[in-house]
């Protein structure tokens, strides 16, 4: 686009223009104030990266004066304050968002008229921010904006990593992953405060002695020091004046290089120190509820965790002389147990540095810290060996010891003469490698342990730690999930929030229970009518988006059907992918047996080491090359988008028809996509897990398609000795399918490429794919005739979104802050 190089036209509203002013003149002036003074363009010569940039950085100055009124108002008014700590954000892509949230989206839409830049084609510039993995950091992000849109004083603690997720490639129907480069053109967004760059030591040893006051002191000595330096992101609420703060931490050596060395000439040992540090903050793990136990992650946990300890710490002492109101004014929340050495180092803080008794310590420690739990899954659990603490961390160690030895005499009178006990309970795992285990130690640390759907919660409290709930049950609470209703449905999905707040107004973004004033308007034929129309349009715009990005040529008028999170085999993408296998071979033999068109739509990241995940991932795109070839004749379509992430869920999710939620029960923690696409107005399709089952009982049985085993089914089954063959010989249509998937139909070049898949199914299927295969065929058939049935349809779309309400990441802060962090709602004035 030509940059107009105009003066703005003068203000037409009696609004002065101001040098943040939200309204089209002082936008526009904002922006080629940037082009010239910060990225050195003439407008003629700015590229589109310069004009996103330009944009980017006039609406950060709007987020300024609220960001610093912001932070004087928390510190004024000597608030207490929620620190989430965690170690990812899957922030996704900010400008529009931020434009949305504090009002000026016209503005600059107009603005960027006025010099003839087309506004959602900047947005498009926009790398998403790509620091998290799946659900957990999405559900951080969603956090972060529901804190900020209630006026909550809160604040995210994490890691800068350079690289985030890594990007996808499809090569010839493989993953091919490639470096995340997030940064390469600058983010607008941050702003780094080198000043409050803390020290982090690592090795070194403890010594002990005993202080002038005759007590026990512990001194940890020597190691290595890296420094964390902050890096601040805006968070803005939605239409109010609070901006809060993500402060993410980068690793930067101590030292720029070895002197000594280099004066001798030694250049390259002189900066092995240098890459050493600053490694920890390069890359985040790519492993989503997978444990690998690699140093370098232990070395991220705790240099991220020690960082921000420090960070409150230093903000509670501005206006405190002791620790005795440390818990009044501070709650930190432990994301799962990648934080949970915060436990330790808090501890030792206390303790070691500023020299409080060890039960005082401890009692302030525990009614600091809050446990989110987000996994029933072993291989996530995270233990670390000892040998590895003691060397990376000698005095968390010791700490850890003796919070142990603690604990477990509380265990022992609670309890006397029950060793099993003990030893089920102990922060330390015995064995031939002595192993730390974090839930213990998060548990022990803290007042709250939450799970993230009812299920999970009850199973946590069931299956995972029964004695602790036992034992401390007035700590073990439910905080069922949400998803941000500005992100997922304002931004995303335009057309749709248009027709909601035509019919019921635009309460409904920050008080997502209003929603509910839709049920009647389905009896409207005329709403239905523009609802499903709102549907259509968004399956037209995607298909046109996936055209433009793979090349095919996707049938709007068929079910979208859609299963997009990360690739792992409880998720069973394998069932989705084998059932539609089996629709498709009836489907050649006889096309009458296709009751309505479909189109599947798959995208999914597998861990870069996750071969079962990295081959699901070949056979899907082997599957969509066979069953393309004859779409005219069967109406099926296959497409594995690439390259899932934050960015494309947007566009996905508002064309979806039905919704994928097809885990083996009691494995899904909870799910956050469910409630993305029923605000959406998709029909889920799921088994009773996680958030499912609250789904469901929001919309009720008649508008949620229920298959599968339950939780407790999936226990029987396994206990009574599952024969998955036993299945396969029941089911001529699942015989088929998998005897196609393992002859190599779907892979000629390697006949045998996918019998890894189809044996493991056949001899163990953990995931009990073949025993739900039955029930989930039968209700995709149900789904089918039910699509046909339009008025029907649209009718149970709208309830899903009028029952949405509950899905709001607004109710769910609302209850960490009432229930576990007691933090106040703050007005911020304008
Ligand atoms: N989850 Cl432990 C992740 O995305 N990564 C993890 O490392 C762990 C959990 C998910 C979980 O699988 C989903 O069921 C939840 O909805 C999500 O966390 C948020 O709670």
């Amino acid at each position: 686009p030509i940059l107009t190089p105009t003066t703005p036209a003068s203000p037409d509203t009696a609004q002065e223009s101001s040098r943040t002013g939200l309204d089209p003149h002082s936008v526009h002036r904002g922006f080629l104030e940037h082009v010239r003074y910060s990225r050195g363009k003439n407008p003629e010569n700015a590229t589109a990266h310069d004009h996103f940039m330009a944009l980017a950085l006039a609406v950060r100055d709007r987020l300024a004066n609220r960001w610093v009124r912001t932070a004087r108002t928390y510190y004024e008014q000597d608030v207490k304050r929620a620190y989430y700590l965690s170690a990812e954000y899957l922030l996704g892509r900010a400008l529009g968002n931020n434009l949305l949230n504090i009002g000026m989206y016209e503005a600059a839409a107009q603005a960027m008229r006025e010099v003839g830049v087309d506004l959602s084609a900047l947005v498009e510039m926009e790398p998403d921010a790509g620091l998290g993995n799946g659900g957990l950091g999405r559900l951080a992000a969603c956090f972060l904006d529901s804190l900020a849109t209630l006026g909550y004083p809160g604040m995210g603690y994490g890691i800068r990593y350079e690289f985030g997720i890594f990007t996808q490639d499809i090569v010839e129907g493989y993953q091919v992953e490639r470096a995340d480069e997030w940064l390469k053109f600058g983010n607008p967004w941050e702003i780094v405060r080198p000043e409050k760059a803390v020290p982090v030591r690592f090795y070194g040893h403890v010594e002990h002695y005993h202080g002038a006051d005759g007590k026990p002191v512990a001194r940890w000595v020597g190691g290595k020091t890296v420094i964390g330096v902050p890096y601040d992101t805006p968070i803005a609420g939605y239409g109010n004046n609070t901006v809060n703060t993500l402060r993410l931490w980068q690793a930067r050596a101590s030292e720029e290089f070895d002197l000594k060395l280099f004066n001798a000439g030694d250049y390259e040992r002189s900066v092995v120190e240098k890459n050493d540090s600053e490694v920890i903050s390069k890359v985040l793990y790519p492993n989503d509820a997978f444990q690998a136990g690699k140093e370098l992650r232990l070395k991220q946990q705790y240099f991220f965790v020690a960082c921000s300890i420090a960070d409150i710490v230093r903000r509670y002492l501005k206006n405190h002389s002791d620790f005795r109101d440390f818990p009044k004014k501070v709650a930190i929340q432990l994301n799962d147990t990648h934080p949970a050495i915060g436990v330790a180092e808090l501890m030792r803080v206390l303790v070691d540095e500023k020299r409080l008794g060890w039960e005082e310590a401890a009692a302030i420690t525990q009614a600091t810290f809050g446990y989110t739990n987000h996994t029933l899954l072993a291989e996530a659990m995270e233990k670390w060996p000892a040998s590895l603490f003691e060397r990376l961390l000698p005095r968390h160690l010791e700490i850890i010891y003796e919070i142990n030895q603690r604990f477990l005499r509380q265990v022992q009178i609670r309890y006397p003469f029950d060793t099993e006990r003990i030893r089920r309970m102990s922060l330390v795992e015995e064995g031939p490698e002595k192993k730390i285990r974090m839930a213990h130690l998060a548990v022990v640390g803290s007042h709250s342990i939450n799970g993230v759907a009812e299920l999970h919660t009850n199973l946590l409290r069931r299956d995972v730690l029964p004695e602790f709930a036992e034992m401390y049950p007035e700590r073990f609470n439910n905080k069922t999930n949400g998803v941000t209703p500005r992100r997922w449905l304002l931004w995303s999905n335009p057309r749709l929030a248009k027709l909601i707040t035509s019919r019921i107004g635009e309460g409904w973004v920050t008080d997502l229970d209003q929603l509910r004033k839709l049920e009647p308007h389905a009896d409207d034929a005329a709403f239905r009518q523009a609802f499903a129309e709102v549907k259509r349009q968004n399956k037209v715009d995607l298909s046109r988006h996936l055209n433009e990005l793979c090349g095919v040529d996707l049938n709007p008028d068929a079910i979208f059907d859609v299963q997009i999170k990360r690739l792992h085999e409880y998720k069973r993408q394998l069932l989705d992918a084998v059932h539609i296998v089996s629709l498709w071979m009836k489907a050649r033999r006889d096309p009458s047996t296709i009751i309505a068109p479909r189109v599947f739509l798959f995208g999914a990241k597998a861990a870069p080491g996750y071969v079962e995940a990295k081959l699901i991932i070949r056979l899907i795109n082997g599957i969509a090359e066979v069953v393309n070839s004859d779409a005219g004749t069967t109406g099926l379509q296959v497409l594995f988008i690439p390259n899932y992430r934050v960015s494309l869920a947007e566009r996905i999710i508002p064309a979806a028809d039905v919704s994928e939620q097809i885990s083996t029960a009691g494995w899904e923690a909870s799910g956050t996509g469910n409630m993305k696409f029923m605000l959406n107005g998709a029909l889920t399709l799921g088994t009773l897990d996680g958030a499912n089952v609250e789904i469901r009982q929001a919309v009720g049985d008649d508008n949620f398609f229920l298959f599968g085993l339950t939780a407790d089914e999936v226990i029987a089954r396994k206990r009574a000795g599952y024969r998955p063959r036993e299945e396969y010989e029941r089911n001529v249509e699942l015989r088929e399918a998998l005897d196609l998937i393992g002859s190599g139909f779907f892979s000629p070049e390697d006949k045998n490429l996918f019998r890894p898949l189809v044996n493991s199914l056949l001899e163990e299927d953990r995931y009990l794919v073949l025993a739900d295969f039955g029930s989930y065929a039968a209700k995709q058939q149900e789904v089918a005739r039910a699509y046909k049935d339009t008025e029907r349809w649209t009718r149970m779309a709208i309830h899903n979104v009028a029952h949405g309400g509950i899905f709001s990441s607004d109710r769910t802060i609302k209850q960490y802050a009432e229930e576990i962090w007691r933090v106040k709602r703050i007005d911020v004035k304008p």
